[in-house]
């Protein structure tokens, strides 16, 4: 049975080169930390809200990307106070992004 399962094992591993990695980004006070994240594409990040009022992680898009679909990249919606939602970033580039409540909270993920 043992054998068995290592050899599971090595199956998975090989069939599965690249994990998708999970980050976190914390909100504290007024703002995100780390403010700048890079991360790998299909990576996940999870936003933790240990403020005591709701925020969004919500994504800016511009220029040539408004028109895009997908382009927005991730939105969290409202995150209340001791709670926390995770998002997967799937295209490349830098995203900016910004709490709706409170447009002075900026952060900035970059996928590579
Ligand atoms: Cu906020």
């Amino acid at each position: 049975m043992k054998r068995i399962i290592a050899g599971l094992a090595v199956v998975a591993s090989t069939a599965l080169p690249v994990l998708a990695e999970e980050h976190r980004v914390t909100i504290r006070g007024m703002a995100f930390e780390p403010a700048v994240l890079e991360i790998a594409v299909g990576d996940t990040v999870t936003f933790v809200n240990t403020g005591r009022v709701p925020h969004t992680a919500s994504a800016i898009v511009r220029g040539l990307d408004a028109g895009r679909e997908g382009a927005a990249a991730f939105d969290t919606g409202r995150i209340e106070p001791d709670a926390a939602v995770r998002v997967t970033i799937n295209r490349t580039g830098a995203i900016d992004y910004v709490c709706e409540d409170h447009p002075s909270m900026r952060g900035r993920i970059v996928a590579n």
